[in-house]
C-alpha cells in the first residue's frame, strides 16, 4: 500500500485539502491565515480591474445551479466567467477548472469559502453553498495582482407581488423588481435586443402592465444576434429568430392574467419578459 497520497496534482480539492473544504468544513472551522481587512469595501470599485467584467453580473433564480469557468480562455486564462454573479439564498455554486491560465485556486476575501491548493487541472471543480445574503469577493490567488478577480452576490430577488412573474423574471439581470405600467396608452413597445444579460441579450422594459385589449409591440435593435419572442404559458409566439433592426412582432392581449415569455437563444442567459395584463 501506498502511503496516503494526497499529492494535490489529480485530485479535487475537496477531497486533498482539508483546508479547503465543502460547505460544512469553513462552517466548522474559522480560517485562519485571511486577513479580513483584504476584504473590499467598495465591491463596485474593487471589481473594476475585473477581467472579463462588462458591470453587469449575470443574475440566477432560485432554482438554478450557476457554474463559474476557472480560467477563461479568451483571456489568457487569467478570468473568472462569468466573473461577477448574483444568485438567491441557498443557491449551490460550481467552479470549474478549464485548465487554461495554469495553477488556479478561488479563495473569498472574506474566508467565506476557499477552494484550496491550486490546481491546473481541468475538469477540477469545487463548489460552496450560499445560504446567507451578502457579498463575497474573490479571487485566484496566483493571478490576484493581474484582475483574475470575481465576486458572489447573495440577495433576495426581486418582487413584484406578481408570482408568477416574480419566479420567471428571477434569472433575468435588467429585471429590478420594477413593473412599468402602461395602462395608460393601447399600444407600447418593448425593445428586444437591449443592452442586458451580458450583451444585447435584453428585454427592454423587461416586465409591463397593461389593460385587457391593449397592444404590446417588440422591435427589435438588431444587436446581439437572432432573437424571438416566445411564450412560456401562452400560445403566443414570433416563430423563427430574426436578427434584422426592422423586424417587429405585436400581439393583443384580450384576456388578463401573467404572460411570461423570453427569447428561446438566449433564454438561459436570462432574456426574459413579463406582462401582467388587467
Ligand atoms: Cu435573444
Amino acid at each position: 500500500m501506498s502511503s496516503g497520497s494526497t499529492d494535490g496534482q489529480s485530485g479535487t480539492p475537496t477531497e486533498t485539502d482539508a483546508q479547503g473544504g465543502t460547505p460544512t468544513d469553513s462552517e466548522a472551522e474559522t480560517p485562519t491565515e485571511r486577513d479580513p481587512t483584504s476584504a473590499p469595501e467598495d465591491l463596485d470599485t474593487w471589481l473594476e480591474d475585473a477581467n472579463g467584467y462588462d458591470g453587469d453580473p449575470r443574475r440566477f433564480g432560485p432554482n438554478s445551479r450557476p457554474s463559474i469557468s476557472v480560467g477563461e480562455e479568451t483571456d489568457d486564462g487569467m478570468a473568472f466567467a462569468p466573473p461577477v454573479i448574483e444568485i438567491a439564498p441557498g443557491t449551490n455554486v460550481t467552479w470549474e477548472w478549464t485548465g487554461h491560465g495554469g495553477q488556479q485556486n478561488v479563495v473569498a476575501l472574506d474566508g467565506t469559502f476557499d477552494s484550496g491548493r491550486t490546481n491546473a487541472q481541468q475538469g477540477t471543480c469545487y463548489e460552496y453553498v450560499f445560504s446567507e445574503p451578502g457579498e463575497h469577493a474573490f479571487v485566484s490567488e496566483p493571478h490576484r495582482d493581474e484582475g483574475m478577480k470575481g465576486a458572489v452576490i447573495v440577495a433576495e430577488p426581486p418582487t413584484t407581488g406578481y408570482d408568477a412573474v416574480d419566479e420567471w423574471m428571477a434569472a433575468a439581470s435588467n429585471f429590478d423588481g420594477t413593473v412599468v405600467d402602461r395602462t395608460d396608452r393601447d399600444t407600447t413597445t418593448v425593445t428586444v435586443g437591449a443592452e442586458g444579460n451580458g450583451g444585447a441579450f435584453a428585454f427592454d422594459p423587461p416586465v409591463l402592465r397593461i389593460g385587457t385589449g391593449d397592444t404590446v409591440q417588440w422591435e427589435w435593435t438588431g444587436e446581439g444576434g437572432g432573437h424571438n419572442v416566445v411564450f412560456e404559458n401562452h400560445d403566443i409566439d414570433s416563430g423563427e429568430v430574426a436578427s434584422e433592426a426592422s423586424a417587429t412582432f405585436e400581439h393583443t392581449f384580450d384576456d388578463t392574467g401573467q404572460y411570461l415569455y423570453s427569447c428561446l437563444p438566449h433564454q438561459a442567459l436570462g432574456m426574459r419578459g413579463a406582462i401582467v395584463v388587467e
